[in-house]
Parts: structure tokens; C-alpha cells; sequence
């Protein structure tokens, strides 16, 4: 028969195993150096330092390369892509994440949902997601992961492929001009020249 007394004990220790242990959310858990990103060439942009906060203010809140959990100040998980020419066409994110336990963290790319990821276990995950056009643009692309599930994640860095634009000549009224223009000098020239001769 439990008294009272035991009782309390038992809820006591009860009581101050939850205040230890705290809200239950996947143990970030140790593993090798992220692979490298690739080399940024034409038609591939890098990201691979923070360089936005939640605020959008542009200023790094640090939170690449190491484990962000879901609740955590930091969180969610944004940076930009800089694109520096004319988007035509979709592209393709890739983004390299850490330590993906549980299935369902949210992928954006300005403000629109590209996908879920998934559940990889305790290694590094390629993650591709496809980019209609309408989701890209020249200038900053924000990437954004919203930490929808009770795991902690890295994001180390992230990538951009976009097709360059088929480039088409259609000479402009400017670039009409300065080939009249340059038509009638050489007829000037040449008038001259006879002039000259004559
Ligand atoms: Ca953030
Ligand atoms: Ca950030
Ligand atoms: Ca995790």
C-alpha cells in the first residue's frame, strides 16, 4: 500500500525528469564534414555562407552549418542564391542537409513550396527539388526550410541551376541606327574620296 509520502516522491521525480529532459526532439548527433559544393560556373550559383536572417534584413543570423532545431530563435532556415542573368526557364535546387531523422521539413524558394525532405538517417542528403520559372527571378532567390517536424537539421549549403536563355538577334532601333549611321559615313567617305580623286 503506497502512502502519501511515497507518492509524492514518486510524482516529484516524475515531475523533474520532464523539466530535465525537456520538450523530446531528435538529439542532434555528430557526423563527417559535409561534401563539398560544387564549383560555381555559368548557369550554377552557390551559396554556401549565411546571408539573410527571419527578418529579411539581409544580415547572416548563422544559421548554416550547424543544427538548427525547431523552436530555436534562429530557426527557420533561410539564405539567398544570388542569380546574376535572365531567367527564361526552371531550374533546380539542390540543397545539402544534415542529419534527417523524421520526414517533412518544408523547402521554399521565394515563398513558394517546392517540397518536402525526407528521411535519410544520420548523413549527409542531396536534396533536389525542381524550379518552375515562375519561382525564379534575376537578383536574390530566398531559400527557405521551415522546420515542420521534431528534428534538427543542417543545412550546409545550397545550389541553383538555371538554363541560360537562348539568345535570339533581333537588332534593336539603337543598334539600326548606328549601322545607318555608320552606312551613310563610309558613303560620306567614299564621296570624298572621289571628290579627292577627281
Ligand atoms: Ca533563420
Ligand atoms: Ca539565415
Ligand atoms: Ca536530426
Amino acid at each position: 500500500m503506497l502512502n502519501k509520502k511515497s507518492v509524492a516522491v514518486v510524482l516529484a521525480v516524475l515531475v523533474m525528469s520532464m523539466v530535465v529532459a525537456g520538450p523530446v526532439l531528435a538529439k542532434p548527433l555528430a557526423i563527417d564534414p559535409a561534401p563539398e559544393p560544387p564549383t560555381a560556373v555559368q548557369g550554377l550559383y552557390v551559396t554556401s555562407e549565411d546571408n539573410e536572417d527571419n527578418n529579411g534584413t539581409g544580415s547572416p543570423d548563422n544559421d548554416m552549418g550547424v543544427y538548427v532545431c525547431p523552436g530555436d530563435d534562429d530557426a527557420p532556415i533561410e539564405f539567398n542564391i544570388v542569380v546574376d542573368a535572365e531567367v527564361c526557364s526552371g531550374g533546380e535546387l539542390t540543397l545539402m542537409v544534415g542529419n534527417l531523422e523524421s520526414a517533412g521539413h518544408q523547402v521554399l524558394l521565394n515563398g513558394h513550396l517546392l517540397g518536402n525532405l525526407v528521411e535519410t538517417g544520420e548523413t549527409w542528403t542531396e536534396a533536389l527539388f525542381e524550379v518552375p520559372e515562375a519561382s525564379l527571378h534575376k537578383g536574390k532567390n530566398l531559400v527557405q526550410v521551415d522546420l515542420i517536424s521534431d528534428d534538427c537539421i543542417i543545412v550546409e549549403w545550397g545550389v541553383l541551376a538555371v538554363e541560360p536563355c537562348e539568345v535570339e538577334f533581333v537588332p534593336e532601333p539603337g543598334t539600326l541606327m548606328l549601322l545607318g549611321s555608320g552606312l551613310a559615313g563610309l558613303a560620306g567617305y567614299a564621296t570624298l574620296r572621289w571628290r579627292a580623286r577627281a
